[in-house]
């Protein structure tokens, strides 16, 4: 089989590909969905930044009681629903278009209304105060059972999801013995793989614990064993938020702007990586819990650091595969080519600006794993301006990025205010980093994160421009994200119709897959899932073993 041959998948075909129109009916419904929760939790994230500013506007929000309620709405819209729906409705759509057959409407229907079922009960727990314990869901505090179950539900959609991508694979496998897979099929399952792996720490406890414990069954719960377990699955859980958007800027971003995937095999080892790295790391993020050894927290300090090697490689592979493009379009000299890159498409600039945000986000997130740096931001203002500069920009603007053709992909339409969007990323990217800055410094400073006007309750000077920085970035973010909605909204309903982009639009690659060479044996999807297994166990089970059985010492507490 020659090359072109063995990467057929990834080429365009000129007459383009269009999937059925209740299947395209589907996924636009799944990501409607999605956006409903990323408006519904900006709003509450405008709040939020208002009130660093010492700026009260959460009574004005109906219903909402209390400053955790909302902080509890926004985590939960924004990090968890849109998210996490997003992925359900991406990748099906690109691992079925790059194995080349339909999508499995069955499948469509059952994430779909598993993700309505997942929305309503945790709407209801949260708008009707009955949880108030933030997406973290930390035990002792305890919410209504409603919440949980609407997480378990949401959970389950990833699973349908998933089992979608791995029944559309072994058909195609089945149809297409000894080939390689499809560069897009591969990374997409592999992102699906590493969180079905990841999320058994909050099935657990979830279903054994939390959910058992809010209805009465358990009295009491062990909030540190409910913490690791919310942490086996908690650092995993920023990768499936970020793998999609890796998918897009690898083998999508480049075609945008006339560039070209660098490497095939790279881009498959990279995602192995993150599955074989993701999991092991979780207690980086509970380098201040008692209870769990030393030596344990630092080996997944260096594991951490080594599952920063794979973004390594991604900063080169897609600035390389954007430089591939920047020249073609004229550019010369070091940096000519950046200003020729296509910079009036409003998908790529949008992805670009992630980009650009996430080399900040990267960084702070290495400060945060050095053990000993990490005792001085810890539970400070400065983690969530590392966040807001990984899911909050990185991944919410690569999705609004990928609105950009999708939208009119799925609907036949042409996208709606090209310049307008064009500004509505830099606008959301100019207010991502304001904010970031403000949380920053104040974090240095000791601001507190999860605290409802920090600066004015207590009274700290030092924290006054970190907190209208604050207040300021997060207003301008959200005049970004209103934006956003009217170029949905504009496309759906006033769009050209007919003249909708016909294709997804895969990049070419340049060093692509070869069938007997050493990157063959990467597909071995089978044997990664092991070694990640095996890996998992080295850096849990020394707490497990040590620490089980648990201790159901804590009654539930509902201070809001
Ligand atoms: Fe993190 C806490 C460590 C990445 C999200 N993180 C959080 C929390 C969230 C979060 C939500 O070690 C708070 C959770 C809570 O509520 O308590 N994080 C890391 C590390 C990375 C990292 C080492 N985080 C993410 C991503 C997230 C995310 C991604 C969401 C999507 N994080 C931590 C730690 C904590 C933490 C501790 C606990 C802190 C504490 O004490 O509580 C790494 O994966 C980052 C690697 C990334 C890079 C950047 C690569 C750059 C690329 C772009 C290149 C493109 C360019 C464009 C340059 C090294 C790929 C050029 C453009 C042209 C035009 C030329
Ligand atoms: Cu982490």
């Amino acid at each position: 089989m020659s090359v072109a041959e063995s990467t057929r998948a990834v080429v365009l075909d000129p007459a383009g590909y269009q999937f059925p129109e209740n299947q395209r009916r589907l996924i636009r419904w799944t990501l409607y969905i999605g956006y409903f929760a990323l408006a519904a939790g900006v709003a509450h994230g405008f709040a939020q930044g208002l009130s660093y500013a010492n700026i009260d506007v959460l009574r004005y929000f109906p219903g909402l009681r209390d400053y955790y309620q909302g902080l509890t709405a926004h985590g939960v819209a924004n990090a968890l629903f849109f998210t996490f729906t997003f992925s359900n409705a991406f990748l099906p759509l690109l691992t079925a278009r790059a194995l080349g057959r339909p999508m499995i409407t069955g499948f469509l229907h059952a994430t779909l209304w598993t993700l309505v079922a997942a929305n309503i009960t945790v709407i209801w727990a949260v708008t009707t105060g009955r949880a108030t314990v933030l997406f973290t869901a930390y035990a002792p505090l305890q919410a209504h059972w409603a919440y949980y179950l609407g997480l378990v539900l949401l959970v389950v959609s990833t699973y349908i999801a998933s089992a979608h991508l791995y029944v559309m694979l072994a058909r195609w496998r089945k149809e297409h013995p000894g080939e390689r897979i499809p560069l897009l099929a591969f990374i997409s399952v592999i992102s699906y793989v590493m969180w079905d792996l990841a999320s058994v720490g909050i099935a657990v406890s979830f279903i054994g614990f939390l959910l058992p414990w809010s209805l009465g069954i358990l009295e009491r719960t062990d909030p540190l064993l409910n913490r690791t377990l919310f942490w086996f699955t908690g650092h995993a859980i920023v990768y499936a938020w970020l793998l999609p958007a890796y998918i897009s800027w690898y083998a999508l971003v480049p075609r945008q702007t006339n560039g070209k995937l660098v490497s095939d095999p790279l881009t498959r080892v990279v995602f192995i990586m993150f599955l074989l790295l993701s999991i092991p790391t979780g207690f980086h993020h509970q380098y201040t819990d008692p209870g769990i050894s030393t030596n344990l927290k630092m080996f997944h300090a260096v594991l951490t650091f080594g599952v920063f090697y794979p973004s390594l490689a991604t900063a080169f592979s897609v600035v390389a595969a954007m430089e591939i493009g920047g020249r073609r379009n004229g550019g010369g000299g070091l940096l000519g080519w950046i200003r020729k890159l296509r910079w009036d498409d409003p998908s790529f600039t949008a992805q670009v600006l992630a980009m650009i945000t996430f080399v900040l986000g990267g960084i702070t997130g290495l400060i945060n794993a050095s053990y000993l740096v990490n005792q001085i931001v810890h539970n400070t203002a400065w983690i969530p301006g590392h966040f807001h500069m990984t899911v909050g920009s990185a991944v919410a603007l690569t999705l609004m990025g990928v609105a950009y053709w999708i939208i009119p992909y799925l609907t036949d339409r042409k996208l709606w205010g090209r310049k307008f969007a064009v500004a509505q990323s830099w606008i959301y990217t100019i207010g991502v980093l304001i904010m970031a800055r403000g949380l920053i410094s104040g974090g240095l400073e000791g601001m507190p994160r999860r605290t409802f006007r920090v600066a004015a309750n207590y009274g700290r000077d030092s924290w006054e421009l970190a907190g209208a920085l604050t207040g300021i970035g997060g207003t301008l973010m959200t005049v970004g994200a209103v934006m956003f909605f009217i170029v949905i909204v504009m496309t759906i309903v006033a769009g050209k119709k007919g003249e909708g982009p016909k294709d997804i639009p895969f990049a070419e690659t340049l060093i692509p897959a070869s069938r007997d060479g050493w990157d063959a044996k990467l597909d071995r999807l089978r044997l990664w899932t092991i070694a990640a297994v095996v890996l998992v166990l080295i850096a849990y089970a020394p707490f497990f073993i040590t620490y089980l059985p648990a201790r159901l010492i804590s009654p539930g507490y509902n201070f809001f």
